[in-house]
């Protein structure tokens, strides 16, 4: 009697055995907490957060792409980053930092940083778009995050960023 209860017990299926298995889990990608704000910065620091309902109300662009990674073409809709580092200029009277050399590092929950620089966000230096998407195929990003980083044109994903939670702008130095 003992003994099948051992056994039930055996074959039970664990909480623990439960977490490895949430559904909407990506295989094979480590763990990432779902981004759920985005945080920018702009240069001097001025910041402001944005929920998924106030990122929502700001003008969208959709955008198609060739993720290399999975072979699929995906369609995104999201905002531009130029547009986002508008929310957060620098202070009046800050000292002037070339175009050139600004970097708008992304942030992700795992700890995944990205750098991109102002041509990859402006329209007038780059055929592809900086975007961060909010939705992908009319849904909002589920496993990747409230918030995904895409830069279209890209020959590979490597600089999208999954799980967006920051986008700070930094002035980078000669030396
Ligand atoms: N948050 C986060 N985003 C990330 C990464 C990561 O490790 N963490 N890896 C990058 C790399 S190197 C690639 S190739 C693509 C892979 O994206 P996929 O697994 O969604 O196809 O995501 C990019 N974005
Ligand atoms: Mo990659």
């Amino acid at each position: 009697m003992n003994r099948i209860l051992l056994l039930l017990l055996l074959l039970a299926p664990s909480p623990l055995a439960q977490a490895q298995h949430t559904p909407g889990m990506a295989i094979g990608k480590p763990l990432a907490a779902r981004s759920t704000t985005l945080t920018l910065t702009g240069l001097g620091g001025t910041a402001r957060t944005l929920s998924p309902d106030e990122f929502k109300a700001l003008p969208h662009t959709a955008v198609q792409v060739h993720n290399a990674h999975n072979g699929k073409d995906e369609s995104y809709s999201g905002v531009l980053v130029r547009d986002l580092l508008a929310l957060v200029p620098p202070p009046a009277g800050s000292k002037n930092v070339s175009t050139n050399m600004q970097v708008v590092v992304a942030g992700a929950t795992d700890n995944f940083h990205v750098a991109i620089t102002l041509c990859d966000t402006n329209a007038d230096c780059r055929s592809g778009q900086a975007v961060v998407a909010d939705t992908q195929d009319g849904a909002p990003i589920a496993a990747d995050g409230a918030f995904k980083l895409i830069l279209t044109e890209d020959k590979k994903p490597a600089r999208w960023a999954r799980n967006l939670q920051s986008l700070t702008v930094k002035a980078v130095s000669a030396d």
